[in-house]
């Protein structure tokens, strides 16, 4: 089949749930084309089956604001005709679903017909999406798409309760590869240059934005590094940044906390910590913590959206009300309390990511691309 994947090629989940959608796809020998207005930051462009277009935007002095979702739109009805495209698959409803339905008619106005599949990830709908100036483009071209995806129970039903929506909304969840998680030889020599001695080693993977409650993860660490001897590991970067920096003055934990900013591959970090932090005010899915269980380390979050859909209560990791941070914290040490336990909860947290291998959830998309193609 050829496939056009829309997505932001950014570090967000939602970029990454498409390339490696995309990149599964095309090793059982689909042909995908992604399109977006940079290189995907996991795409490996000289993979067979691999394509990428770019959306360029020209930098027109009348404009304040560049057209880019005209411009994609653009894009899109190009590469669909060109490439003979039997679907277009877009990830992250704003803007992508309603450039691909205005592609979609342009192309219909030449006898070209495409099926649309949106793929909606959660700040689309619970942040973005239920800003009222976006509610009609939205509520619209959620309806009008050819078949609709949630990557987890919790975003579909907000996405039910906040729009009015008259059409099916199917779930097919995030997804790890498990295989490029195995990283048991070489982690000894990062745990080695984070943790000299022996400390152990707690991580937070975000865009450090508000909704992300990176202040929390720098008090929960307060509490745990009191008790024994622990690292902090921030990776990623965004607005709170610097508010977190201080903070860390403020406690006196800079030396504890290392800021390692955005870090492309993630899972050899990941399999070299002890505990994965992630107190977000809401999170459609998680997938951050899914990564973190895949590498078998276990996850404190809160138990907001799609997360208990994904991290388990005392099998994976434990969970807290919003802004608990001293349960998370005294969860967070009876995890680490000793090794044994440790070791119990890296299991719990391996097992339960096998339930998410994309192995298993790639024949869905594929199912779903047969069903709307004919
Ligand atoms: O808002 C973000 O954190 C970015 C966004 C994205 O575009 O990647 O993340 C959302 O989609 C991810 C992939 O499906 C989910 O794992 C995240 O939970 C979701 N973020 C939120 O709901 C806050």
């Amino acid at each position: 089949m050829n496939i056009g994947i829309v997505c932001y090629p950014t570090f967000g989940g939602s970029g990454v749930v498409a390339t490696e959608l995309g990149k599964a796809l095309a090793n059982k020998g689909h042909k995908v084309h992604f399109i977006t207005y940079q290189q995907p930051v996991k795409l490996d462009i000289f993979s067979e089956n691999i394509f990428y277009h770019e959306v360029k935007v020209s930098d027109y002095p009348l404009f304040d604001y560049q057209p880019y979702e005209l411009v994609l739109t653009s894009k899109l009805v190009d590469v669909v005709k060109f490439e003979k495209l039997d679907v277009l698959h877009v990830h992250y409803a704003i803007p992508h679903a309603s450039a691909a339905y205005m592609a979609k008619q342009i192309l219909a106005s030449e006898g070209i017909h495409i099926p649309i599949i949106t793929t909606l990830h959660g700040t689309d709908i619970t942040l973005v999406g239920k800003d009222s100036s976006f509610e009609p483009v939205i509520t619209f071209s959620i309806n009008k798409s050819d078949a609709v995806t949630a990557v987890s129970e919790d975003l579909k039903k907000d996405t039910l309760s906040h729009f009015k929506i008259n059409r099916k909304i199917e779930v097919i969840p995030n997804f790890v590869c498990l295989e490029q998680y195995n990283y048991n030889g070489s982690i000894q020599s990062i745990r080695k240059s984070i943790a000299p001695n022996d400390e152990k080693i707690l991580i937070h993977i975000s865009n450090f934005r508000k909704v992300k409650r990176t202040q929390d993860v720098i008090k929960i660490f307060d509490i745990v590094r009191q008790q024994i001897p622990a690292k902090l590991l921030m990776v990623g970067d965004g607005p709170e940044r610097h508010r977190l920096e201080e903070l860390c003055r403020e406690l006196g934990t800079c030396d504890l906390v290392t800021f390692l900013g955005k870090v492309k591959d993630t899972e050899r970090v990941l399999a070299a910590s002890d505990l994965f932090i992630l107190p977000s005010e809401t999170e459609s899915f998680g997938l951050a913590a899914l990564e973190a269980m895949a590498a078998k380390t276990p996850v404190i979050s809160t138990n907001t959206g799609g997360i208990p859909e994904v991290n388990k209560q005392g099998v994976s990791g434990y969970l807290s009300n919003i802004g608990n941070v001293k349960e998370m914290a005294s969860n967070a040490l009876k995890i680490l309390a000793n090794d044994e336990t440790l070791a119990k909860f890296k299991e719990g947290a391996y097992n339960e990511a096998k339930n998410f291998d994309i192995h298993s959830v790639l024949p869905k998309y594929e199912e779903l691309y047969n069903r709307v193609v004919s």
